[in-house]
């Protein structure tokens, strides 16, 4: 009698302990998917730009695509070596239906606010710092919305040679 009732238990045992296992495993294969999703989107969320500015008045770059929805984070390179009372640089953006020239133009006698003239201040998206040469900023800002807009630097007389594209696909 004793003997049946050891062999009994030891099988109740062992199939106890096989349940315990194969729940164990499902739950492994299902989490990791889940993990992995958010990951991707986080990455499009962000536009990572650098652009330079130089001792010749000139950027680097004549174009700058982001997409709509994104937060831009914009670092402008002064990689001169001049001081920004002579060789200056910023990186404006400006809105669709601004006047390039007239907001150069206006920016030249706004020495005393790095060159941001407070009257166009509606046409001016958003801005850096006005840099001399080793320095940087960044800036960040939401894209604005789809289309073409215009960066410049409002340097007096610099917008010549430094403006270019700011796309938003
Ligand atoms: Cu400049």
């Amino acid at each position: 009698m004793n003997k049946m009732i050891l062999v009994f238990a030891a099988a109740l045992a062992i199939s106890c302990g096989d349940n315990k296992k194969e729940e164990k495993n499902e739950l492994k294969i299902g989490a990791p998917v889940e993990e992995a999703a958010p990951a991707q989107t986080t990455d499009d969320k962000v536009a990572e730009v650098t652009i330079t500015g130089n001792d010749q008045m000139k950027y680097d770059k004549s174009e700058i695509r982001v997409k709509a929805g994104q937060k831009v984070k914009l670092t402008l390179k002064h990689v001169g070596t001049m001081d920004k009372t002579v060789m200056g640089h910023n990186w404006a953006l400006l809105t669709q239906d601004a006047d390039m020239a007239a907001v150069g133009q206006a920016a030249a006698s706004a020495a005393d606010n790095d060159y941001i003239p407070a009257d166009m201040a509606d046409k001016i998206i958003v801005h850096t710092k006005m840099l001399g040469g080793g320095e940087s900023d960044t800036i960040e800002f939401d894209a604005p919305a789809p289309g073409t807009y215009t960066f410049m630097c409002t340097f007096p007389g610099h917008y010549a040679l430094m403006h270019g594209k700011f796309i938003v696909e």
